[in-house]
């Protein structure tokens, strides 16, 4: 007799403000962040749980979504809609999300934690079910603005640990002389810049200045909300733009590709609505041969733990932002510890994302908590 599928019922569904202290100010072109506040999403179904982190930030400082007002969506608008509903698959959620029109993040946490929850309901780790394959992934380290020399000793640090590349934050000021130091100091390190978006077409001559200092590619240097000054620039650059903030929809990773404004791509899934999403991203850029890799926002162990799961598919060919949990917060939301070695990172075992929630820790950082469903 063939075996049947019941779709998961939700349940029930938590949404947690969560407060996580960073060990040391991260500093990029936008603004210094001293401490970690996201949404924490945790789905039920036949006593699984589901879980997945928003990663928008207090004020629209990288995207123009913020905690409050996702929080105010996913409370209002996106948990009643689903909890006390059964979906099938992660597509048949996804099509409930969409026809709110951006919100990409806010739709993104929602749509992870059923995916987790789905997994785990199929007794299967998240990376089975979206195609990926292998047991740890390739990472690197993104470092924040601070002084030159600081900057070199860090760089070595991550070198020494074995970081497969090194991304550094750039911003006027802190630009061209500081890449040259490091770059002088260490001529044969897989090196990357990021600007977040402070520059405009304005600046082509500074940033054709970086083309001489042998970099993987510069990142999101122009508007966040724009492609076509991105494709202008790539004319007249050698080195590959690679577009972040940009990339919102496999619509923009498209317009990207046909215009040549992103010879690299970043994904985020947490920042393009999704896996399906991000999914579609990684496709379109394996078609026009465009390589992709994993960034980061900083994540708790449950962000993380999606993006190295996220990292296991085929074009993600280029080392991600998802280094050790450990250099960022004194002690993480998760039981387990996500720490890399030599520049890899293990994919949590299990089924899901395979991580579960240090619940003692996690009360003490959490502001407040609300329950959907019975
Ligand atoms: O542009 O990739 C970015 C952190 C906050 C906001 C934007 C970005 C970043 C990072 C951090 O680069 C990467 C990480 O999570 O380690
Ligand atoms: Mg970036």
């Amino acid at each position: 007799m063939p075996h049947t599928y019941t779709p998961l019922l939700i349940e029930q569904a938590d949404l947690r403000l969560v407060r996580l202290p960073l060990l040391s100010p991260f500093i990029i072109s936008t603004g210094t962040m001293t401490e970690k506040v996201f949404p924490l999403i945790t789905l039920r179904s036949g006593g699984l749980e589901g879980y997945a982190e928003g990663v928008m930030d207090p004020t629209p400082d990288y995207l123009e979504e913020t905690t409050e007002g996702a929080m105010d969506l996913i409370r209002n608008v996106f948990l009643p809609q689903i909890v006390g509903r059964r979906f099938a698959n992660p597509a048949e959620l996804e099509a409930v999300l969409a026809p709110w029109r951006g919100h990409r993040m806010a739709k993104a946490a929602v749509e992870m934690a059923f995916w987790d929850l789905w997994a785990k309901s199929l007794g299967l780790p998240l990376k089975v079910l979206i195609g990926g394959v292998g047991d740890a992934v390739d990472v690197g380290v993104s470092l924040g603005i601070g002084p030159i020399p600081g900057t070199i000793d860090r760089v070595r640090a991550h070198a020494l640990q074995g970081y497969k590349r090194i991304k550094l934050k750039i911003m006027p000021g802190h630009d061209v002389a500081m890449v040259r130091a490091v770059r002088d100091e260490f001529p044969d390190l897989h090196l990357s810049v990021d600007a977040n978006s402070c520059y405009t077409l304005a600046d082509t001559a500074l940033l054709q200045r970086l083309d001489g200092l042998d970099l993987d590619y510069i990142e999101q240097p122009l508007a966040w909300d724009d492609i076509a000054d991105h494709a202008t620039l790539q004319k007249r650059l050698t080195t590959p733009i690679c577009l972040d903030e940009s990339i919102r929809t496999v619509v923009h990773a498209r317009h990207a590709l046909q215009s040549d404004a992103s010879r690299v791509m970043n994904i985020k899934v947490g920042r393009s609505g999704g896996y399906a999403e991000a999914i579609r991203i990684h496709d379109i850029c394996a078609a026009f041969s465009v390589p992709v890799w994993c960034g980061g926002m900083l994540e708790s162990g449950v962000g993380r733990a999606h993006n190295i799961h996220l990292s296991t598919l085929p074009n993600f060919s280029k080392p991600g932002d998802v280094s050790s949990a450990s250099r960022y917060f004194v002690r993480d939301i998760t039981e387990q510890q996500l720490e890399a070695t030599d520049g890899r990172m293990p994919v949590p075992e299990g089924p899901g994302i395979g991580v579960t929630l240090d619940h003692t820790f996690l009360e003490s950082v959490t502001v407040s908590i609300e329950r959907f469903g019975a």
